[in-house]
């Protein structure tokens, strides 16, 4: 009599398990997490030689900027559910690679509308609002483009040289960030307008260990036209 009572119970309790699980990842496909897609380049990974080599780019956006995409949406997999079972521990350790992995989906985003083939008006100088911004804050687009480099060259180890539109003080920066930080990172009022990415895997194929000779380079296929759009919509 004890051990059919006992094989009920655990097929009994089997079944709730079955159950809960069941309604918990029903619940998750309702509540359907919102994940992130790489993005396709405006131009084919070869149009911005000899600036940037297309294995560099190929790498950069197939292999770097996937890997950002992927384990970002793991990590936002992963707090959906710590957030589900009340997991207050694990919803702040997740932050790093959140902070991480969503920094390099948003900055490289950013980075391939900053490049253009110089036969769509890559290296092409701003015109407009935009250009005579950066003559009145940096003198020059040459002063700008010299700060930007000489600041770029200094980030050490990985990270990010800016030029940004502070929306409050309605001014131009040039800025910096470490690893894969985003420029609002440095200010809420911070919108980013140029990023130029300082890893390594963005220039190490082709310029070696000389980061201030793909900096000069990268200059030729930066699309101010792009920077343009976003400093008019945002400067109001
Ligand atoms: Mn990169």
């Amino acid at each position: 009599i004890f051990i059919p009572t006992m094989a009920i119970r655990c097929v009994a309790r089997r079944k709730t398990l079955a159950g809960l699980k069941e309604t918990s990842s029903r619940l998750l496909r309702i509540r359907g997490i919102q994940t992130f897609t790489l993005p396709d380049l405006p131009y084919d990974y070869g149009a911005l030689e000899p600036a940037i080599s297309g294995e560099i780019m190929q790498i950069h956006h197939q292999k770097h900027h996937q890997a950002y995409v992927t384990n970002y949406n793991n990590a936002l997999e992963q707090l959906d559910q710590a957030v589900n079972k009340g997991d207050a521990s694990t919803v702040v350790k997740l932050q790093s690679a959140i902070k991480f992995n969503g920094g390099g989906h948003v900055n490289h985003s950013i980075f391939w509308k900053n490049l253009a083939p110089s036969s769509e008006g890559g290296g092409e100088p701003p015109k407009g609002s935009l250009g005579s911004a950066i003559d009145a804050h940096f003198g020059s687009l040459e002063g700008l483009v010299k700060k930007m480099s000489a600041e770029g060259a200094a980030v050490q180890g990985s990270g990010w040289v800016w030029l940004g539109l502070d929306k409050e003080l309605k001014k131009l920066v040039v800025d910096t960030t470490a690893n894969q930080d985003p420029l609002v990172t440095k200010g809420g009022s911070l919108v980013p307008l140029v990023g130029i990415d300082v890893w390594e895997h963005a220039y190490y194929l082709q310029y070696k260990n000389v980061r201030p000779e793909y900096l000069k380079n990268v200059w030729k296929v930066i699309n101010w036209k792009y920077a343009s759009e976003v400093y008019e919509k945002e400067n109001n």
